[in-house]
C-alpha cells in the first residue's frame, strides 16, 4: 500500500509506520477488518433492522406492502427510536457502573477497611458534601467521606421520586425546570436504565417521541454517573492540576520494561502507577533500565491527568502499541479494549492481563482485582511484565520515533486556578469577558472516540485547527484528547501553529501569569470520558456568570469520530443541556425521517441543544462556527437592548 493510501487510513505518523510494518508482516489490524466488513448492511446502517424479539430480525422496506412494518406491526420510526435509545442504555450502564465501583471504594476507604486507598483531596470532598447537603462542621474527614459515598450510592437505586442528587445539585435552575417540565429527570440511575429496557421491550412503547424522551432520561442518568465518577475519583486520587508529559508510540522505551494500562477505571491503573514506582529496582535487576508506564484510552487519560503518565495511543491504534514488539504487558480493566489485542499479543511476547470479572479475554492471564487487595494485584501485574521483558526479542522491536509534548491536567478546578491568576475574585469571568469582548468566539468541547468509518484522527484535528484559527477556545476529553496529544495540539506548539490572533492573545495573557514551566496548550485536556462532567460544570458556570440560560451560551460540542454507546449517551445529554453537538459519523437514524428530525430539529425547540450530523470535517467546522457566531451575536443584541432600555436581557429566546 502506498503512503497516500496509508494516509487515507490515519494521519498519525506513528500509526502509518506501524501499518506499513503490519502489511509487510501480513498481520491484520482493525483497518483490514473494517475493509473486510464492506459493504455493511443497509438495514443496520439506517436503523431499520429490529432484533428486539426472536420473531425477527425484521427489516423494513417502506415501499413494499407487508414489509413496511415488522411482524408485530412496529413502524420504522418505532424501530429506529428503540434501537437508538438502547445505545444510550448501554452507555449509561457502562459509565454508571464504573462510577458505582469508585463510590464503593470511597465507602470502604472511609470505613477504614482498605489499606491501599486514602482520601487525598479532602477540600474537594468537603465542597461536594456541602453541595449535596451533608454536614461538614466539626466532623472527621472519614465520616464525611462515608456519608458522601452513601449519598452517591443512593443515586443508583433510591426508592423515592426525588431527582438524583448528583444531577440536581450540579445543574442550574433553568435546566432543572426544563427537565422537570419535560419529565426526564432521573430519580435513580438503575431505574432509568431498567425502565428504558422495559419501555423498548416488544409490545411496550410504540411512540417514537415518547421513546426518545425515555432515552433522554437515561442520558441524564449517564451524566449523573459521570459526575459521581469524576467527583469521587478526584477525592480518592486528587483533583488534576497541570502536568507535563508526552504522547504517541515514541513514548515506549526500548531499554525499559514497558507496561500499558488500558481501559477506563482508575482504581486499577492508579495502583499500577504506585506499584511500578515501588518495583523499579526489580526491573533493574532483570536487566532493564527501569519501568516505563504508558496509557491507552481513558484509563490512560486518568493517569495522564493526575500522574503525567504518557499516552501511547487512542482507540483505533491500540493494537499497534503491541506491534512495536516493545510492550511487555498490557493490563486492562473495562470498556473499549478491542478483543483483537489478544491476537496481536499472540504474535509477540506481550502478556495480556485482564482484571475485571466482567471483562475477560480467552487466553489471557486473569488477576482478579478488588479494592481490598489492590496493591497486591498491581504488584503481580508489574512482576509479570518484568518476567516478560526477559522474553522480549530485540530484533523484533520497532518503535516509531514520533512523540509530542503534552501539557494536560486541566480539571475544572485547574482551569479556574489558571483564570484566577488574572481575576482571583471571579475566575470564570476571564473566559466569559473574552467572549463578550469578541476576543474569542466561544468554546468548543471535543469528546468521543475513533471510528474506522473516518480517517483515524483526521476529522478531530481538521475541525479543531479550523476553529482555533477562528478564535474558538478548545477543551477536550477521551480519545479526541489522544488525537490532539499525538499531534502536538496539547502544547504551545499548537498555539503557534494554529491559534487565530484573538485566541493567541487570550492564551498568551494567561501564559504570562500561569507560573508553569511550559507554555500553555492550544487545546485544554479535561480528562477521560466520564470527565465530560467537568465540561458540563464549565458551561454551567459560564451561563450562571453571564446570567443567561445555557441554550444562549456560545458553546458547542463535537464528537468527530464517535463510535461507542457511551458516546451516544454523552451526545444525548449534551443536547439536553442546551448545547449543539456535532457528530461526524452518521448514527443509524436515517431509516426514520421523524426520528432524525426529532434529534436535529425538535430537540432544538424543546431543549435548545440538538445534533448536527456532518461527515465532512470542513463543513462541520463551518457549521459549528456558525452556531457560535449566531449565539454570540444574539447575546450582544439582547445585551445592548437591555442596556439601552435599562432592563434585564430577554431570557426567552433560544440561541
Ligand atoms: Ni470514551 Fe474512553 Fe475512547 Fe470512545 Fe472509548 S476510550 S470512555 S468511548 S473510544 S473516547
Ligand atoms: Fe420484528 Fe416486532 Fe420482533 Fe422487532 S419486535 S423483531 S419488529 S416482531
Amino acid at each position: 500500500m502506498s503512503t497516500a493510501d496509508m494516509e487515507r487510513r490515519t494521519v498519525d505518523p506513528a500509526a502509518i509506520e506501524m501499518l506499513s510494518a503490519a502489511e509487510e508482516a501480513q498481520i491484520l489490524t482493525a483497518w483490514d477488518r473494517y475493509k473486510a466488513q464492506q459493504p455493511q448492511c443497509k438495514f443496520g446502517l439506517t436503523g431499520i433492522c429490529c432484533r428486539i424479539c426472536i420473531q425477527g430480525p425484521c427489516r423494513i422496506i417502506p415501499s413494499r406492502p407487508g414489509q413496511d412494518k415488522g411482524i408485530c406491526g412496529a413502524s420504522a420510526f418505532t424501530i429506529v427510536a428503540r434501537n437508538i435509545v438502547r445505545y444510550i442504555v448501554g452507555g449509561a450502564s457502562a459509565h454508571s457502573d464504573h462510577a458505582r465501583e469508585i463510590a464503593y471504594t470511597l465507602l470502604h476507604t472511609a470505613e477504614g477497611h482498605l489499606k491501599d486507598y486514602k482520601i487525598t483531596d479532602s477540600e474537594k470532598l468537603k465542597k461536594i458534601a456541602e453541595r449535596v447537603g451533608i454536614a461538614t462542621e466539626g466532623r472527621e474527614i472519614e465520616e464525611i467521606g462515608k456519608d458522601v459515598a452513601i449519598k452517591a450510592l443512593e443515586d443508583f437505586g433510591k426508592y423515592d421520586h426525588d431527582p438524583c442528587t448528583w444531577l440536581n445539585t450540579t445543574i442550574d435552575d433553568e435546566r432543572r425546570e426544563k427537565f422537570k417540565h419535560t419529565q426526564i429527570t432521573p430519580t435513580a440511575i438503575d431505574r432509568s436504565i431498567t425502565q428504558l429496557m422495559h419501555q423498548t421491550h416488544v409490545g411496550t412503547d410504540a411512540d417514537p417521541v415518547n421513546i426518545i424522551f425515555g432515552g433522554l432520561q437515561a442520558a441524564l442518568a449517564d451524566l449523573t454517573g459521570e459526575y459521581i465518577a469524576t467527583d469521587l475519583t478526584d477525592v480518592l486520587f486528587g483533583t488534576p492540576q497541570p502536568v507535563l508529559t508526552e504522547a504517541n508510540l515514541g513514548v515506549l522505551d526500548a531499554d525499559k520494561v514497558n507496561i500499558a494500562v488500558h481501559g477506563h477505571n482508575p482504581l486499577l491503573s492508579q495502583m499500577v502507577v504506585y506499584a511500578a514506582r515501588e518495583l523499579e529496582k526489580e526491573a533493574v535487576s532483570a536487566g532493564a533500565k527501569g519501568i516505563n508506564l504508558v496509557g491507552i484510552c481513558c484509563t490512560g487519560n486518568e493517569v495522564l491527568m493526575r500522574e503525567g503518565i504518557p499516552t501511547a495511543s487512542n482507540f483505533s491504534s491500540q493494537e499497534l502499541v503491541i506491534m512495536t514488539g516493545a510492550l511487555d504487558a498490557m493490563t486492562m480493566d473495562v470498556q473499549c479494549i478491542a478483543p483483537a489485542v489478544k491476537d496481536m499479543c499472540n504474535c509477540f511476547h506481550t502478556a495480556l492481563i485482564t482484571t475485571s470479572n466482567i471483562s475477560k479475554v480467552p487466553g489471557s492471564v486473569h488477576i482478579e482485582f478488588n479494592d481490598a487487595t489492590a496493591m497486591e494485584s498491581a504488584r503481580k501485574i508489574v512482576r509479570i511484565a518484568i518476567a516478560q521483558y526477559g522474553k522480549r526479542r530485540p530484533e523484533r522491536v520497532k518503535i516509531p520515533q514520533f512523540k509530542k509534548q503534552v501539557v494536560g491536567g486541566f480539571s475544572f478546578e485547574a482551569l479556574m486556578n489558571l483564570f484566577g491568576k488574572i481575576n482571583a475574585e471571579n475566575p470564570i469571568s476571564v473566559l466569559t469577558d473574552a467572549i463578550e469582548a469578541g476576543e474569542i468566539k466561544g468554546v468548543c468541547a471535543f469528546a468521543g472516540c475513533n471510528n474506522q468509518k473516518t480517517v483515524h484522527d483526521d476529522p478531530t484535528l481538521t475541525i479543531a485547527k479550523e476553529l482555533a484559527k477562528k478564535d474558538v477556545f478548545l477543551v477536550s476529553t477521551g480519545c479526541t484528547a489522544g488525537a490532539f496529544a499525538k499531534a502536538g495540539l496539547l502544547s504551545s506548539e499548537g498555539v503557534e501553529a494554529y491559534a487565530g490572533p484573538g485566541l493567541k492573545a487570550f492564551i498568551k495573557r494567561l501564559e504570562e501569569k500561569s507560573g508553569l514551566n511550559a507554555g500553555l496548550p492550544l487545546v485544554y485536556h479535561m480528562g477521560s470520558c466520564v470527565d465530560n462532567s467537568r465540561i458540563a460544570h464549565l458551561w454551567t458556570e459560564m451561563a450562571k456568570n453571564m446570567n443567561i440560560p445555557i441554550p444562549q451560551l456560545p458553546f458547542v460540542a463535537s464528537a468527530p469520530e464517535a463510535m461507542s454507546e457511551k458516546a451516544i449517551s454523552i451526545g444525548s445529554w449534551v443536547i439536553t443541556m442546551g448545547i449543539p453537538c456535532h457528530v461526524g459519523v452518521l448514527p443509524p437514524l436515517e431509516g426514520s425521517e421523524l426520528v432524525y428530525g426529532v434529534t436535529t430539529q425538535i430537540a432544538r425547540d424543546v431543549f435548545g441543544g440538538y445534533y448536527i450530523f456532518e461527515t465532512d470535517p470542513e463543513k462541520a467546522a463551518q457549521k459549528l462556527l456558525d452556531r457560535l457566531e449566531k449565539r454570540a451575536w444574539k447575546l450582544r443584541v439582547h445585551k445592548a437592548a437591555a442596556e439601552k432600555y435599562d432592563s434585564t436581557p430577554d431570557q426567552g429566546y433560544e440561541g
